[in-house]
């Protein structure tokens, strides 16, 4: 698909030590030159080759600084188009007034995900490879990275148009017998083609089970620390974390608002909050939004962990937690300070995973990261799937399986117009996916959610 107009835009984010600019289109090599000045031109004898020169600002003065520039012919560069990338010195001032030139010599602004788009557009990746760049530059976490690896090189993509492949092959025999009914043509039994639908059905939810682990390892979860005032919360923050973040006192009512930190926990992205303690008796109105504000994480968080102090008679906490914790959600009870607790003293009873750590001797901790570990993949499979499935994914996928499913009891009574008709259905579902059928909505929203400049 070939674009009129050609976009530039930053593509290094501010505050590095270089900055990139990126011009994509059919007129990148004129906007390009229009702006470079070196004794080697950019030029289409001379492609992928870094080039040294300077950028010709506005009022025919060169810019200072001596910049990089690259020409990168399509339909070999990222794009699919003719590709300039110019680099400069970073900050706010010189990479500003590059793109200014650029712009007012006729380049459009690229929007957000344009660059991504247009190589989608242009047959350079397939939308779920597309999707995968995203989830690349946002990976919080190793696995997360991994997982977005994966995508990008095309495992998910590859898997559905065989699918799809698949699908039209039965078709295939399906629409040659009701286009010549009367010919005997060694047709297959409606049991056998019931194999191939279930052959294929087996296939789409094999990938629809890495959805649950592909969104965790995606998203990361939230996890919030909650629990009385004093008992140990921000300690256990810090240490989480690695690093001093919350003031810790005895003086309970400590923290006054939320605290949130990101934090790499056995390989798992975590959106870790500290909350103010929460009692009925607040010393004054500050606390008692900062109690209001605990509320409202333990609701949003995926698990808590719910903070005791074992020096401490539980009953009155317990009844917190109780009080606290809304019905369904996954917690951990934490019984901190095990080094002040009593002889002999045993973890009462919360109906939930309970572990005793000492914040303050360190110990506990790894028995702490289990549960949660297991708070997180409910004892089950853990390992990064073999292809990384969205809720977009997920939902079409879910729609081609109930299709192959109506296309069954069809297909065995021998209805072949209505399995035909379902099978193609699936098929479109499944061409949503890789984005062979994808609507323009779709597609706005998909790369709405990427940086500019990528
Ligand atoms: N002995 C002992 N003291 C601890 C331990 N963990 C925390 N403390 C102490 O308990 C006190 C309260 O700790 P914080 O982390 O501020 O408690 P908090 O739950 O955040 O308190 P608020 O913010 O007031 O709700 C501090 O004096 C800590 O040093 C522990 O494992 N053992
Ligand atoms: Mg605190």
């Amino acid at each position: 698909m070939e674009h009129s107009d050609t976009i530039a835009a930053f593509c290094t984010a501010p505050g590095g030590a270089l900055a990139i600019i990126r011009i994509s289109g059919p007129d990148a090599l004129r906007l390009a030159d229009s702006v470079w000045h070196s004794s080697r031109k950019l030029s289409a004898e001379n492609p992928r080759v870094l080039t040294f020169g300077r950028v010709r600002l506005e009022d025919g003065k060169n810019l200072g600084e001596t910049c990089l520039a690259v020409y990168m012919p399509g339909p070999a560069s990222y794009t699919g188009e003719d590709i300039v990338e110019i680099q400069c010195h970073g900050g706010a001032c010189a990479p500003r007034r590059i793109l200014t030139r650029l712009l007012a010599n006729g380049a459009r602004l690229a929007e957000p995900g344009e660059f991504t788009k247009r190589a989608f557009l242009n047959g350079k990746m397939d939308l779920t490879e597309a999707e995968a760049v995203a989830d690349l530059i946002s990976a919080k976490s190793e696995a997360a990275f991994r997982l977005a690896e994966r995508q990008l090189s095309g495992m998910l993509g590859q898997k559905i148009r065989s699918a799809k492949e698949e699908i039209f092959l039965i078709l295939a025999e399906i629409e040659s017998r009701l286009d010549f009914p009367e010919e005997d043509l060694d047709w297959q039994t409606p049991a056998q083609i019931v194999d191939r639908i279930n052959q294929v059905k087996a296939t789409l939810e094999q990938l629809l089970a890495g959805r649950d682990r592909s969104a965790v390892i995606r998203n990361g979860v939230r996890l919030a620390i909650a629990g009385s005032p004093n008992v140990g919360k921000s300690s256990l923050l810090n240490l989480l974390l690695g690093y001093e973040r919350a003031i810790v006192t005895d003086i309970p009512g400590t923290t006054r608002d939320t605290l949130s930190e990101q934090a790499v926990l056995r390989g798992i992205s975590v959106e870790l909050t500290d909350t103010a303690g929460i009692r009925d008796q607040v010393a004054d109105a500050v606390e008692g939004f900062g109690v209001e504000r605990s509320r409202d994480t333990i609701k949003l968080s995926e698990i808590v962990l719910w903070v005791f102090d074992s020096s401490r008679d539980p009953q009155e906490d317990l009844q917190a937690m109780k009080n606290e914790i809304p019905a369904g959600a996954k917690v951990i009870a934490v019984w901190n300070k095990s080094d002040l607790a009593p002889e002999g003293f045993a973890l009462p009873d919360t109906g939930c995973p309970a572990v005793s750590v000492s914040v303050k001797n360190e110990t506990g901790i790894e028995t702490l990261l289990s549960e949660f570990e297991t708070a997180v993949w409910g004892g089950g499979d853990k390992s990064i799937p073999e292809c990384a499935v969205s809720e977009r994914h997920a939902g079409a996928l879910e729609r081609a399986i109930s299709l192959l499913e109506m296309a069954i009891p069809e297909t065995e009574s021998e209805m072949y117009e209505l399995t035909a008709e379902n099978l193609r259905a699936a098929r479109q579902e499944l061409a949503e996916i890789t984005g062979e059928s994808a609507a323009p909505d779709v597609l706005d929203d998909i790369f709405s959610r990427f940086c500019i400049g990528k």
